[in-house]
């Protein structure tokens, strides 16, 4: 039996949630277009031929305005402790940005196995990938430099071998049947964050949290109570949208996706809440689960 820790880091937005969703085989993280989507940890586990991997997904490095970010991009460095191997999650683009500088610094100091994952290779020319490795090859020696497309699982199967020459004899950390470590209850605030993402523009969706108040279950329904908090009274009437139209447009989305998840008929209430300030806020940011203690 083989096994160990593989940490997902990189930029916002390079695709590191889509890939641990692809590696799963499972959605365990919410994914979205617009940068700052994951804002903490997240265990994901892979069971193959005696032989268990654990995955950390981590919220993406970005320059950050608020404690919320800081403790983000906190959350992102400490996961390549103790780690068996680094997976770098770049965008195919041939220059290395500030953030991959600063994630290449911390793993030359770290000593860890690390693999260099070229990410969205389906928006880029074949010439041009051999070009972002050449750049890349001369920063850092990575311990492999693989070329996928998370999205269409285009090269899943290489890195995933290529991982598994990280692991080493040990025991299995987690039982077979979980995949993720996340709580139910956060996994259903993460899908609704999710939705208001996709749904909403400019700092509307970075302002969002999410609690889940109420969770009722009987042999045939859960009943959900949610709250969306948001961080100016301007941002409440965005969420609820025109006639409450958005609100709707995000329960019933939000409610598809709970239903699928948990196999069981879902109703579901939503609340809109302001909270001014919160991501800059210690206590309101500690209720909200973004503390180490
Ligand atoms: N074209 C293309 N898009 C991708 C690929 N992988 C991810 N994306 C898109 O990139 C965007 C960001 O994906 P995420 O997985 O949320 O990125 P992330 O690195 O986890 O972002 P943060 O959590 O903010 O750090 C989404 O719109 C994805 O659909 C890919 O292989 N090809
Ligand atoms: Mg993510």
């Amino acid at each position: 039996m083989k096994s160990g820790f593989v940490s997902v880091v990189g930029r916002t937005n390079a695709g590191k949630s889509t890939l641990v969703n692809s590696l799963i085989g499972e959605k365990i993280a919410i994914v979205s277009n617009k940068p700052q989507t994951t804002r903490y940890r997240i265990m994901g586990v892979l069971n193959e031929k005696e032989c268990q991997i654990v995955f950390t997904d981590t919220p993406g490095i970005h320059k950050a305005k608020t404690r919320l970010g800081d403790y983000m991009n906190a959350q992102a460095a400490d996961a390549m402790a103790d780690t068996d191997v680094v997976l770098l999650v770049i965008e195919p683009v041939a220059n290395v940005g500030h953030a991959e500088q600063k994630l290449i610094a911390s793993l030359k100091t770290m000593g860890i196995p690390a693999i260099l994952v070229i990410n969205k290779i389906d928006t880029i020319p074949k010439e041009k990938i051999l070009e972002i490795i050449q750049m890349y090859a001369k920063e850092f020696d990575f311990d492999a430099i693989i070329p996928i497309s998370a999205r269409k699982r285009d090269g899943i199967p290489v890195l995933k071998e290529e991982i598994q020459k990280y692991m080493q004899e040990g025991p299995m950390f987690f039982p077979e049947d979980m995949v993720t470590d996340s709580p139910i209850r956060q996994r259903m605030a993460e899908i609704i964050r999710e939705k208001l993402l996709w749904s909403l523009e400019k700092e509307v969706p970075h302002g969002i949290a999410i609690e889940i108040s109420q969770l009722k279950e009987t042999s045939n329904l859960l009943v959900i109570h949610a709250i969306i908090y948001c961080e100016k009274a301007s941002h409440k009437g965005i969420v609820i949208g025109k006639n409450g139209e958005l609100l709707k447009k995000i329960g019933t989305a939000s409610r598809q996706e709970i239903e699928k998840l948990m196999e069981k008929k879902v109703h579901l209430d939503l609340w809109v809440k302001i909270k001014e300030g919160w991501r800059d806020n210690n206590t309101l940011l500690r209720n909200f689960g973004f503390s180490e203690h």
